[in-house]
């Protein structure tokens, strides 16, 4: 199968189990949330973080059915970052892949408490898998709250805004992007090696390739972000601009943030080449993801 089929068919598969997990329930008071959180979840995300969840876990010869509700929990907490991210106090983006972003569609309070929601259940989609290992499951969880909360994202959002109209190095934005997106990337990965059932030095290996790799996406999005705006946001001037944040491409230029992003990548698929199985399909989804145009 070649990648951009394979990256389709996960991409359906992904969605129809993020469909059955997160159904309308029209009987329920507080049906809203349900119709916000589909709203968001269900709104034509790349998927790649789940994708690579899976491409992980089947790259190490696991079951990728053992994989999906890890995958599903990152596409729910990345929708949750998403949610967040856009609201007033926040990034202000009223727009998210050419639709009004949740709290322009519904309220602020519905956006605040729908990513509440979505960060929640992720971890409840994990607990009751009985495709997992209670050890598998424990492992999971401390890997995801940690790459999502204070050590990881919840860091680098802090840091991100606190840096928002001043002038930060290239070393300072690498340790935020590293937190801010990176985290979560990495996650996705480390996700599908545990529930592989990876080896401690394949562990290593994956963790080395995820951190790389979830840098270049980012410096990737920072060119994205000034070469395509309009496809990206459904306006000319992307926030970043506005907000005036530093980025690869205001720091460096278009041109070298994307050679960095591409060094990157023969970096990451070194540490691939140590795992000691065929890394043929991460390398192929690594190398779409650098050299993606949206
Ligand atoms: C608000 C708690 C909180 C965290 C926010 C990750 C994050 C931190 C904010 C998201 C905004 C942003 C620009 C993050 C950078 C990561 C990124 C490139 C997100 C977009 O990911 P894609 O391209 O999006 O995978 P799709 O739409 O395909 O899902």
């Amino acid at each position: 199968m070649d990648i951009a089929t394979y990256l389709k068919t996960k991409s359906e598969q992904i969605e129809k189990h993020l469909d059955e997990l997160v159904p309308e329930k029209g009987d329920l008071p507080y049906n809203q949330l349900f119709r916000a959180a589909r709203y968001a979840l269900m709104s034509g995300g790349k998927r790649l973080r789940p994708i690579l969840t899976l491409a992980t876990a089947e790259t190490l010869g696991g079951n990728a059915n053992a994989a999906l509700s890890a995958a599903c929990a990152l596409e729910m907490i990345h929708t949750y970052s998403l949610i967040h991210d856009d609201l007033p106090c926040m990034d202000d983006d009223d727009f998210r892949r050419g639709k009004p972003s949740l709290h322009k569609a519904f309220t602020e309070a519905h956006a605040v408490l729908t990513g509440d929601y979505l960060l929640t259940y992720a971890f409840e989609v994990i607990a009751n898998d009985d495709l997992l290992q209670p050890e598998q499951k424990i492992a999971l969880i401390n890997i995801l709250a940690k790459h999502s909360g204070a050590p990881g994202m919840i860091a680098g959002q802090v840091m991100d805004i606190e840096a928002e109209g001043q002038q930060i190095d290239l070393e300072t934005l690498k340790h935020i992007h590293r937190h801010k997106t990176g985290a979560i990337i990495s996650a996705s990965i480390a996700c599908g090696g545990i529930a592989a059932g990876a080896s401690k030095a394949q562990m290593d290996s994956l963790r080395h390739f995820g951190d790389i790799i979830g840098l270049a996406f980012q410096i990737v999005d920072d060119v994205i972000d000034v070469t395509s705006s309009f496809q990206k946001h459904g306006k000319a001037v992307s926030s970043d601009v506005i907000n005036q944040k530093s980025t690869y491409a205001t720091l460096l230029g278009v041109e070298p943030a994307k050679q960095t992003a591409v060094s990157l990548l023969k970096q990451a698929e070194n540490h691939l080449d140590t795992l000691n199985v065929d890394p043929s399909l991460l390398k192929g989804i690594s190398h779409k993801l650098v050299h993606r145009q949206i």
